[in-house]
């Protein structure tokens, strides 16, 4: 990988518990960029303090900061593209087209069903305080699994024959549902999928901000959180 003539020292405002950081944080690593990462509670409402504000005024993380240039910006496969571009590397193909708009394609997927199907799960025990989870968030996740069982059968990755950002985005939210208790026995090739993924650089991180994330989630529900 080859990283353009010029300093670039850059930090990432992330919590290791939340899906879209570990989505940076999985890109960051199979990088091997130096990013300086400063942890945001969100739990303690660290993203509500007139400092944090400052930098998101949506009181959201993951935000990446480049100094250098002053610049902000949030939203994490955002942060995902910009990284991989700024790195040249074929994890975001920028030579292809037909391969860079798979990416998209999947990274638009992971915004609009994959991550909102995982986060309403999240937010109805963090958020709402069910003790019981709703059958139809049970459901969508179920949806979810199906439809990256049909996408792995056209594909070795999530977005084709090649490892991508798509399945670091991807990977954050399936390794929550794994630790929600998922097993993935009636999905052969997204199971198969996550073993090839388990030697990737950061995979033991998103696992264990995954697990300390349901660790919480289950002291707070009536029932199993995968059944
Ligand atoms: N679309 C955003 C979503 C980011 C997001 O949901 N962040 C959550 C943590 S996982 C957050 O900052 N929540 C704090 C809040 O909304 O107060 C992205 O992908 O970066």
């Amino acid at each position: 990988m080859q990283c353009l003539n010029k300093k670039f020292t850059p930090t990432l405002y992330c919590n290791t518990h939340g899906v879209p950081s570990r989505a940076c944080l999985l890109t960051i690593r199979n990088l091997g960029i130096d990013v300086d990462l400063k942890y945001i509670d969100v739990f303690k409402g660290q993203q509500n303090t007139p400092d944090f504000v400052k930098i998101n005024p949506l009181h959201q993380i993951p935000v990446l900061h480049i100094a250098e240039d002053n610049h902000i910006l949030t939203e994490s496969r955002a942060i995902m593209m910009y990284l991989a571009t700024f790195m040249k590397s074929s994890l975001y193909p920028t030579n292809d087209l037909n391969k860079r708009a798979l990416v998209d394609s999947k990274l638009f997927f992971d915004a609009t069903t994959a991550h909102p199907a995982v986060k309403s799960f999240i937010n109805q025990i963090i958020r709402v305080g069910v003790k019981k989870m709703p059958s139809e968030i049970r459901e969508n996740l179920k949806t979810l699994l199906n439809t990256l069982e049909y996408f792995l059968s056209n594909s070795e990755w999530i977005a084709g024959n090649e490892l991508t950002i798509a399945d670091f985005a991807i990977l954050a939210s399936v390794e929550s549902i794994k630790c929600w208790g998922a097993t993935f026995n009636e999905y052969p090739r997204l199971n198969h999928w996550y073993e090839r993924c388990r030697p990737l650089p950061g995979f033991t991180e998103n696992h264990e901000g995954a697990r300390k994330l349901a660790e919480k989630m289950a002291k707070l529900l009536d029932e199993p959180l995968w059944k």
